[in-house]
């Protein structure tokens, strides 16, 4: 269990699969940083196990793994305050993820959405690690018996099937408290922060063209001119709120400026009601602008000293690994497994 101290224990992490977006920051990074803040033991992992879910060039996974680690820091996350590590040198990850591969079942995983969206028609080809995915994802959480955990609006499905496995686990091997039933924490006006040439899909690191997202490494004329280009539509911006449906860009770039100004989409609307686009795009690139270059500055001054990223990851490996080994070995225990 979360020990006395911190009864309310978060976990989350982020793939380095590429180069960090807006939307990890405002969905996860931003938010990582409150709950730090507040009173929560935190744990925020780099889920490099995840990311070579699809292939990654082992120099570019390298980069994005400490680049990743920067983000955190940059963005207000405190290694003194936070455990911070890399999920393959915590091997309890991995051992738990394979005892939940038996708890799941085939049919639970055939029905996660991402996997269909990550797959496409090529569901043949793709690693039998992206499909079991979910199921490594439930041991990251429940290897700390997190009780907490922040995600953007699309990993909601798998900290459901976490909170399944979890609860499959307690009752095939009665133990009914062991594991945790993890609470998914997905609030604020970006939980899903979506492209910027389509509002109908998702602003991921991987998207085809980087015109689509707005990286945490932009410079300041690399985001004036992303929102510029950004598609929009030929109305103004509406009097109310509910002027916004059916208009999927206008909404998520209303909804952009909420999560960076911190305030809500109906405040944003209240102050631009009747705004053209010419007068709107300007603004919200120089919030982004605002908001962002403070940080990519401070990424790229952390990237100049690697040496000092991969000690601040081992410390944090320690910490998380004294908090894990004990969990995996009471789970071996209830499974069944002889330890020397
Ligand atoms: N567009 C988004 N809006 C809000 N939150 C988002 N997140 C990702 N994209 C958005 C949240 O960021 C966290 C880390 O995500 P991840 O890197 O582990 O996986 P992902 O969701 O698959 O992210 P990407 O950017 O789409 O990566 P690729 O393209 O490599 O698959 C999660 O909390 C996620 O919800």
């Amino acid at each position: 269990m979360a020990d006395a101290a911190h009864t309310r224990r978060v976990f989350s992490g982020i793939k380095p699969s590429g180069g960090l977006t807006m939307g990890n920051y405002l969905g996860a990074i931003k938010r990582f940083v409150e709950m730090q803040n507040a009173d929560y033991q935190s744990i925020y992992c780099v889920v490099d196990m995840h990311a070579i879910t699809v292939w990654q060039e082992p120099d570019d996974l390298r980069h994005a793994t400490r680049e990743l680690v920067a983000a955190y820091i940059a963005s207000g996350i405190d290694p003194d305050k936070s455990i911070l590590f890399n999920q393959s040198q915590v091997s309890a990850h991995a051992e738990l993820g394979w005892v939940f591969n038996c708890v799941a079942r085939v049919g639970w995983m055939n029905r996660m959405t991402q996997f269909k969206d990550k797959a496409g028609k090529n569901a043949e080809a793709v690693s039998l690690g992206l499909y079991a995915y979910p199921s490594l994802m439930a041991a990251d959480i429940l290897i700390y018996h997190a009780t907490h955990v922040p995600v953007g609006e699309d990993q909601k499905q798998h900290v459901e099937l976490t909170r399944d496995i979890a609860a499959k686990f307690n009752h095939d091997f009665k133990v009914p408290d062991f594991f945790p039933q993890p609470e998914p924490i997905i609030d604020g006006p970006a939980t899903r922060v979506m492209n910027l040439r389509d509002g109908t899909k998702k602003m991921s690191k991987s998207g085809q063209s980087d015109m689509e997202r707005i990286n945490m490494t932009d410079d300041a004329a690399l985001i004036a001119k992303k929102f510029k280009k950004a598609k929009s539509d030929a109305e103004p911006l509406p009097e109310t709120l509910a002027g916004l449906a059916g208009r999927p860009e206008a909404k998520n770039l209303v909804e952009i400026y909420a999560a960076l100004s911190d305030t809500t989409p109906e405040a944003v609307i209240a102050e631009f009601a009747g705004a053209q686009w010419g007068r709107f795009k300007p603004a919200l690139a120089d919030l982004a602008v605002a908001k962002l270059e403070p940080i990519s500055l401070e990424m790229a001054r952390l990237m100049q000293d690697p040496a000092e990223i991969d000690r601040i990851l081992a410390k944090g490996a320690d910490k998380a690994n004294a908090i894990a080994q004990p969990i995996l070995d009471k789970t071996y225990d209830i499974v069944g497994f002889v330890r020397h």
